[in-house]
């Protein structure tokens, strides 16, 4: 024996996990979810593992073991994991977690199952208007965009954005559209004008996109700019001048 200080103590009682879950009961590929658990031991919990399986509970894949806790999970604790973006899709993702204790006693809880989602973003690219654009008021324009979506889509949006305020162009735009009439607002004019677009597919991804650049909305009922709102000096003479007055 050399100068060990560890104490010989026999900890016959092994670790409890009284809960597991994760903190969004649906997981998608490629973005992160947090496993919730409770933990305790009569001494101490000294490392968590955490598995997942695909098929119901078969096979197990190690998230990560040997995982040394912060704080003692007594009373609950997060363990953040990031879902591979090629993890297969299923309804029957299982969780499975461990805690172990400094003597070699190990418990552990299943929970489960749960459906892993494709967590692909859609792309979108609105096209018109992109800047620059000069329209009168009133008129009817095309806002077009292109977009592809890996999930069926759910909803597309389309937002106009002028002078620090933002209106919906529509809230009925079909998820197959590519384009959308949109009659501009009258009497109206802006030099800041922007569409936002926002597309969701049916898995909750987001993809959004805006004019690269301001458009203008003219106000064609406006009063012609100069000369017609410059004041026009007058130079006369009072009729009647007592002046010109003769005796006749
Ligand atoms: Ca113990
Ligand atoms: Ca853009």
């Amino acid at each position: 024996m050399g100068d060990d200080c560890e104490i010989n103590y026999i900890d016959g009682q092994p670790p409890e996990v009284s809960y597991v879950g994760f903190q969004n009961s649906y997981l998608k590929t490629g973005h992160s979810n947090t496993v919730i658990y409770m933990a305790s031991d009569d001494v101490a919990i000294r490392t968590m593992d955490f598995y997942f399986s695909t098929n119901g509970g078969l096979d197990w894949s190690a998230i990560e073991e040997g995982y040394v806790p912060p704080t003692p999970p007594t009373y609950g604790a997060v363990f953040p994991w990031l879902v591979p973006g090629e993890l297969a899709l299923t309804t029957d993702l299982m969780l499975r977690v461990v805690a172990r204790d400094t003597s070699g006693n190990w418990g552990e809880q299943v929970a489960g199952p749960y459906t892993v989602l494709d967590g692909s973003a859609p792309s979108v690219t609105l096209l018109s208007p992109n800047g620059g654009e000069v329209w009168d008021m009133g008129t009817t324009q095309e806002i077009r965009w292109h977009m592809s979506s890996a999930n069926p889509l759910a909803w597309i949006q389309l937002l106009f954005h002028y002078d620090n305020s933002v209106d919906f162009v529509s809230t009925t735009v079909p998820v197959g559209a590519t384009a959308q009439s949109w009659m501009l607002p009258s009497p109206f004019a802006t030099s800041s004008g922007k569409i936002q677009i926002r597309v969701q597919d049916v898995n909750g991804n987001l993809a959004v996109d805006f004019s690269d650049a301001f458009f203008t909305i003219r106000d064609t009922s406006a009063p012609p700019p100069v000369p017609w709102m410059t004041p026009t000096n007058i130079t006369s003479t009072v009729a009647g001048d007592p002046g010109e007055r003769r005796e006749l």
